[in-house]
């Protein structure tokens, strides 16, 4: 029998446990000692700048050691999950280490998901609180936020980072108890601090992220402490994190690119300062740049496309920047070439993934490495596979299916059996849909995808979630989303509707825009409403009678 622990989380086989930290990988540390060392080692430095306030390595310690105590105070235990919804502000990094500090584990929704997600995390996981900003612009948080209290059964407790504007809903600014500091240090004379009494296990889930999803429904990845740790330390030592490292982070937080890649969390735990921005455009990102003398920020590929076009006019000095990483999505290759000329400071390329493995090109690489490849693993334990479609290894050079497995790669997705028995095969490897080619020194070029999955400019969107929305509309009898190719994005989503015979004579009239309007109504994120739609009569169909993606996609690339 599975017990639902099994469900929730497929621990690694013991004998890779041992070696993972034989190798010392996994070093037993959860994610607040490691943030805790560095307070230790240089209190009075800048961990955090947000809004023209700046936050102190022991400020940041203390609200969150205080922020903990306010969570207690709710009830909020070890073992509960919440749905943690945060705009780039320091409220994130409180909320994120002081729910993770005790074993409550929280969701990492991004700020771009709207009802349907959210009431969807909520449900899933039973969530006990939604905690959100109001710092998300077009969108009424708070009266979201009463919305999944009414509609989730478990969401007792509605928490936002800005103004209650409603009983219903709590302050955050309330919930920093007092009077905590001087356990904080006990604690780390090797004393119990009050609010982390059951200490947590660093073997423990810390968090769930989320995928980019290839089904009907978002898959939860769960993250523990000692997994998510050592891919932060591996990365801080690629990428040349330390003390003086200035970190812009203009990315959504909580999204596992800018938090671990090494990201927010590689700055703190090596003692660097971390710049949020809340908005990504060149002007407002570029004097930020030049204020604090940022060293590194992590861009999409048309986020890095539109400082690029920007940087030749800037009246603004970005020549602090030593490193600007581009990943979550393919980065052209006459792109890759020109960023380092145009914006006069390197690049690395990163293909990651939430499930865990992410590549890096070297900062020592040679620039065709960095320019035409995605890099190689973390970790010498990241075992990489490239396959044919019989599961069979190819030869270097040769494109196939890539499959992964290692010290901080899942092994199972967060209830979700079923399709766990698809994505993992039964050695444990993660079959992650992507299509890659190794070069002969061990480099990953990706040169495509496997999975019903489109990347808009680094945003996921799982074919199969939007179409079963659009299907609820009566007017539409058939529905597949795709991807067509965009000079910009990379790629755009394109839904392609056959509407219902039965209702055809009304339906004829019905636009694009009815359609869209009905994917808000639904609360679906923006991003996943379709860019474009287009109608057919009837859509191709394979041999086995499935939609026939692949003609669509040329099809409608070609027009
Ligand atoms: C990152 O994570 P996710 O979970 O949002 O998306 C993962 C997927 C990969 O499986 C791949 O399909 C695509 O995004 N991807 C890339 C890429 N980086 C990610 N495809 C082509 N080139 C790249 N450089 O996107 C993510 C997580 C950690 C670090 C960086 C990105």
């Amino acid at each position: 029998m599975i017990s639902s622990t099994q469900l929730d989380f497929t621990p690694w086989p013991a004998e890779y446990e041992q070696h993972y930290r034989k190798q010392g990988y996994w070093q037993d540390r959860t994610l607040f000692d490691c943030l805790s060392a560095t307070v230790d080692q240089s209190p009075d430095a800048i961990a955090l700048v947000c809004h023209d306030q700046q936050y102190t390595y022991q400020q940041l310690r203390q609200n969150i050691v205080r922020l903990a105590q306010g969570f207690a105070s709710l009830g909020l235990n070890a073992g509960d999950n919440v749905v943690l919804q945060m705009a780039n502000e320091t409220e994130f990094y409180d909320c994120f280490f002081a729910l993770t500090m005790q074993g409550i584990k929280p969701v990492l929704a991004l700020p771009a998901h709207r009802h349907m997600e959210l009431s969807y995390f909520c449900q899933h996981t039973e969530a006990k609180a939604y905690i959100f900003s109001d710092q998300i612009t077009g969108f009424d948080s708070q009266k979201q936020a009463l919305q999944l209290l009414a509609t989730c059964p478990s969401v007792k407790l509605a928490i936002t980072s800005g103004t209650a504007a409603h009983p219903e809903i709590q302050s955050l600014d309330a919930l920093y108890l007092d009077g905590s500091d001087q356990q904080v240090s006990a604690k780390h004379a090797g004393n119990k601090l009050a609010c982390t009494e059951q200490s947590r296990q660093a073997t423990d889930v810390a968090f769930y992220q989320l995928s980019g999803g290839t089904t009907g429904t978002p898959k939860l990845i769960p993250r523990t402490h000692n997994d998510y740790v050592y891919s932060v330390i591996g990365s801080i030592e690629i990428c040349r994190f330390g003390p003086e490292t200035k970190y812009l982070c203009v990315l959504p937080v909580a999204h596992n690119f800018p938090l671990s890649s090494p990201g927010s969390l590689g700055v703190l735990f090596s003692g660097g300062c971390v710049i949020l921005g809340q908005d990504s455009s060149p002007k407002a990102a570029f004097g930020l740049i030049e204020r604090y003398q940022v060293t590194v920020s992590a861009l999409v590929p048309p986020l890095a496309l539109l400082w690029m076009q920007y940087a030749p006019s800037a009246c603004e000095d970005i020549s602090s920047l030593k490193l600007v990483q581009v990943g979550g999505a393919k980065f052209s290759q006459s792109a890759a070439q020109q960023l380092p000329e145009t914006l006069h400071c390197q690049l690395q390329q990163i293909f990651g993934m939430a499930e865990g493995l992410v590549n890096y090109t070297r900062l020592d690489d040679p620039l065709d490495v960095i320019v035409s490849t995605q890099g190689r693993p973390i970790s010498p334990d990241d075992e990489v596979l490239v396959v044919n479609e019989e599961g069979q290894p190819v030869p270097a050079g040769q494109e196939g299916q890539l499959l992964t497995r290692g010290p901080y790669t899942i092994r199972g997705y967060y209830r979700a059996a079923e399709h766990n028995r698809r994505a993992f095969n039964h050695e444990g490897f993660y079959s992650t849909g992507d299509l890659v080619k190794l070069t002969q020194d061990g480099n990953i070029i990706v040169t495509g995808r496997d999975k019903d999955q489109i990347n808009r400019g680094g945003e996921k969107i799982a074919a199969e979630e939007v179409e079963n929305v659009l299907l609820q509309h009566p007017d539409v009898h058939d529905v597949a989303l795709i991807a067509v190719q965009d000079a910009f994005l990379g790629e755009r989503s394109c839904a392609i509707i056959v509407l219902n015979q039965t209702r055809l004579d009304q339906a004829k009239t019905i636009k694009p825009i009815v359609l869209k309007r009905f994917l808000h109504g639904k609360g679906l994120a923006e991003y996943k409403i379709p860019d474009q739609i287009q109608f057919m009569d009837v859509l191709p169909k394979t041999p086995v009678g499935k939609i026939n993606k692949k003609q669509l996609r040329e099809q409608f690339s070609a027009r």
